[in-house]
């Protein structure tokens, strides 16, 4: 059984998808990053970088115990761990890896720009704000075209829409407001439909 430490948080959904989809079993801890949770010493031991998500497995690699941190890493790691979610085909496993990197290089960093710029910064300016937003609907719009005339951005469910949907998820209001993206919003509607996420994100909250 893993032990997933994990908060309300895209970045906490991704893994938890990673884990249902990949039919592992999990035991959810929910941090509350908000009363200091990921600074106490016992989660530090855990990630020393004190964010979450991140996993325990008792049965890491060669049987022995992994602990490890990065949400997309837990992605792949659940995805080596089941042969689920990187496909066989090398064309479409070339491209799962391409889609995989701009989610959580180039659209996670811009969605929690938006979260910090709004939030965190000590002077706040809307302008900033919407300078984001527009950059994470432009990244998006590459999405879009990716996934024209397919259900999955690699043609099969795969790391890439598992890392991406979360994000996707956590910026409905805004996405769904912009004009266009119609390729997005229905793989996002197509995405909530399947039965792992949807659980995933009731277990993860
Ligand atoms: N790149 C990391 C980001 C992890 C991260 O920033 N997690 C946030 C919540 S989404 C967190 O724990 N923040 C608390 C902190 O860093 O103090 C990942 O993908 O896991």
């Amino acid at each position: 059984m893993i032990d997933l430490y994990t908060a309300s948080t895209g970045n906490g959904r991704r893994a938890t998808v990673a884990l249902e989809e990949c039919g592992l079993a999990y035991k959810v801890h929910k941090l509350d990053l908000a009363k200091g949770d990921g600074k106490k010493p016992e989660y530090l031991k855990i990630n020393p970088a004190g964010a979450i998500p991140a996993i325990v497995d008792p049965d890491g690699p060669g049987g022995k115990p992994v602990t490890l941190a990065q949400s997309g890493a837990i992605v792949l790691y659940a995805a080596e761990k089941s042969g689920k979610l990187i496909p066989k085909d090398p064309a479409k496993r070339a491209l799962a890896y391409q889609w995989f990197m701009q989610a959580t290089t180039d659209v996670a960093p811009t969605s929690s720009s938006i979260f910090y710029v709004s939030s965190h910064v000590p002077v706040k300016d809307a302008g900033n704000t919407a300078y984001f937003e527009q950059r994470l609907l432009t990244q998006l719009g590459v999405v879009d075209k990716q996934l024209e005339g397919q259900d999955y951005i690699a043609g099969e469910c795969s790391i890439a829409d598992i890392a991406l949907y979360p994000v996707v998820a956590a910026r409905k209001a805004l996405i769904d407001a912009a004009p266009g993206l119609a390729n997005v919003k229905a793989w996002a509607a197509r995405m909530a439909a399947r039965p792992a996420v949807a659980k995933a994100f009731a277990n993860n909250g």
